[in-house]
C-alpha cells in the first residue's frame, strides 16, 4: 500500500525550522512511502523551505484546510494519505502508527486527544474551553450518526489518515476546518471503518493559529446541520 505523509501549511516557517528535521525519513518502517507538502498560499518562506529539502509542493488555488485535502485527494497518487500539521500538536512518533491499521482495511485512523492514555492541550488548564466544544462536536456526531460500534472520541483532529477509495466515497466538499469533522460524519454515515489510537497533544511551538475559537466553533455548528440533512455517500468501493 503506498502511503503518502501530507504535510499541510499556511505560513508555518517557524514551526517548519523548529521540528522538519525529526521527522523520520520515508520508508517502509517509519509509515510512509513519500511526503508532500500542500500550502495554502505561504508568503514567509514556507514553500522554499520545502523546496530547498526536495519536498513537492503543491499549491493551493483557494485557501482552506478544506481545499488542501480535496487537493491531496486529487493530485496525489497513492493508497492512502496520512495528514500532519507541523506546528507542534501532533506528535511525530505517531507517525508510524497509521499503516497497520490501513493495511488492515480501517477507512480513517483518527490520532485522538480524548480517549484513555491521550493528552489533549488543555488537559492542564482549568478551564478546558477548547476541549469541552470539541466534546460537544463529538456527542453531537456520535448522537446523530453512530449507527453501531465504537463512540468517536475525537471527531475533529486533523491528525489522521484516510484511504484514497474512502476519500472518494464520502465525496467531501468542506473548504475549511471542518473537513475532518465532516469526514468522520459522513464516515459514520457510510458506515465506514473508523479507529482511533490515544496521542499526546502537545502546544503549537510559534506563529497564529489559523482557527479561531467562536468563528470556528460556529462554522462546525452550521457543519452539523449542513451534514445532518446531506443524504449518505453509499456508493461501493
Ligand atoms: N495547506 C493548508 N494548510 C493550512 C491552511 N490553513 C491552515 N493550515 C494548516 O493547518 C494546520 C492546523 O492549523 P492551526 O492554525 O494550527 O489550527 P489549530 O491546530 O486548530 O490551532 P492551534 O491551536 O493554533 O494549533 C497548520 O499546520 C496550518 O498551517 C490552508 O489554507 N492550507
Ligand atoms: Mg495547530
Amino acid at each position: 500500500m503506498k502511503i503518502s505523509l501530507c504535510i499541510l501549511t499556511l505560513n508555518e516557517i517557524d514551526c517548519l525550522q523548529a521540528i522538519f528535521d525529526t521527522i523520520p525519513m520515508p520508508s517502509n518502517e517509519n509509515g510512509y512511502d513519500e511526503i508532500i507538502a500542500v500550502d495554502g498560499g505561504s508568503t514567509d518562506g514556507t514553500i522554499d523551505f520545502f523546496q530547498d529539502r526536495n519536498i513537492k509542493v503543491i499549491g493551493q488555488s483557494k485557501r482552506g484546510r478544506g481545499e488542501a485535502f480535496q487537493l491531496a485527494f486529487e493530485m496525489i497518487q497513492a493508497d492512502a494519505f496520512i495528514f500532519f500539521s507541523p506546528d507542534g500538536n501532533e506528535a511525530i512518533s505517531d507517525l508510524k502508527k497509521f499503516r497497520p491499521y490501513l493495511e488492515n482495511g480501517v477507512d480513517i485512523v483518527i490520532a485522538s486527544r480524548m480517549m484513555k492514555e491521550s493528552v489533549n492541550e488543555e488537559d492542564a488548564q482549568l478551564l478546558k474551553w477548547r476541549k469541552w466544544a470539541n466534546n460537544i462536536f463529538n456527542l453531537a456526531a456520535n448522537l446523530f450518526f453512530k449507527r453501531s460500534g465504537v463512540y468517536i472520541t475525537d471527531s475533529i483532529n486533523g491528525f489522521r489518515a484516510i484511504t484514497k477509495s474512502a476519500a472518494q466515497q464520502l465525496e467531501l466538499d468542506a473548504h475549511d476546518y471542518t473537513i475532518e469533522y465532516q469526514m468522520t460524519i459522513r464516515a459514520l454515515k457510510s458506515k465506514l471503518k473508523i479507529v482511533e489510537f490515544p496521542t499526546i497533544e502537545g502546544e503549537r511551538i510559534a506563529g497564529e493559529t489559523g482557527a479561531p475559537s467562536i468563528p470556528t466553533g460556529l462554522r462546525f455548528i452550521r457543519r452539523f446541520f449542513i451534514e445532518l440533512f446531506e443524504p449518505s455517500k453509499s456508493t461501493h468501493k
